[in-house]
């Protein structure tokens, strides 16, 4: 039995076609129902529908065998016990620093409001600047506004967002697209299989 953890949302709706390539497809009333642990047309393929958070920590624990995940969402977990087998090139965009136009960044500690604060963190370290996180769960755009914050980091893939809030793009931290993960136990116990659906899953790329 292998089981896949995939993320709900855009991340699903760009993977399933890829599964569907690689010959694992979810029948439409699976998809449709309330269950949270969905059939395939391979008997012995299950696959569960998380928070894209969440994906890492199932895969981790090895609830799951394989799982998709965005590398923003693998930076913050740490991506500890889990290996990272294939860049899927899906849900692409970047996580960048933002802030309103002419905003004086170079302050002795910013405020920076983010839901990555590992990212920002290693960043700004990086950067030899000193940070204060404000954790946030959404709506980062609105931090600067409000003056809750001095500059946000985000994903940012048009760009339409900050720029309905007068935000601008500053700083690139990474590019980021969603990643193939694999429980490390898991890629050595079921190794055939699992290098198997790899290889099916690397030629739909
Ligand atoms: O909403 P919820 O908290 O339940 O889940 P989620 O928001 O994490 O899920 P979802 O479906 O939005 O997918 C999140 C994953 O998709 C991320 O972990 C990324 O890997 C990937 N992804 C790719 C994005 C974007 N592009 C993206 N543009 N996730 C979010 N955005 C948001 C961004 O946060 C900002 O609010 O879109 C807005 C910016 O978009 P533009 O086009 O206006 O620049
Ligand atoms: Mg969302």
């Amino acid at each position: 039995m292998l089981t896949i953890a995939l993320s709900k949302g855009r991340i699903l709706d760009q993977t399933l076609p890829l599964l569907e390539k690689a010959g694992i497809s979810i029948p439409k009333s699976e998809l449709e129902s309330r269950k949270l642990i969905l059939d395939t047309n391979i008997a012995d393929i299950k696959v569960i529908v998380l928070r894209a958070s969440d994906v890492p920590v199932f895969v981790q624990h090895g609830a799951a065998d394989f799982g998709v995940a965005g590398k923003d969402v693998l930076m913050e977990h740490g991506a500890d016990g889990v290996f990272e087998l294939l860049d899927l090139e899906i849900s692409k965009c970047k996580l960048m620093v933002a802030a309103e136009k002419n905003k004086n960044l170079n302050k002795s500690t910013l405020k920076v409001a983010t839901k990555y604060v590992k990212s920002a963190k290693e960043y700004f370290y990086q950067q030899g600047k000193q940070i204060e996180v404000i954790k946030l769960y959404g709506a980062m755009e609105l931090a600067p506004i409000v003056g809750l914050s001095d500059c946000i980091v985000d994903l940012v893939d048009t760009g339409n967002t900050l720029k309905a809030n007068n935000l601008v793009p500053l700083e690139l931290i990474h590019e980021i697209s969603s990643r193939l993960i694999v429980n490390s136990a898991a890629f050595n116990t079921k190794h055939a299989e699992i290098s198997d659906w790899i290889q099916k899953i690397e030629q739909s790329i």
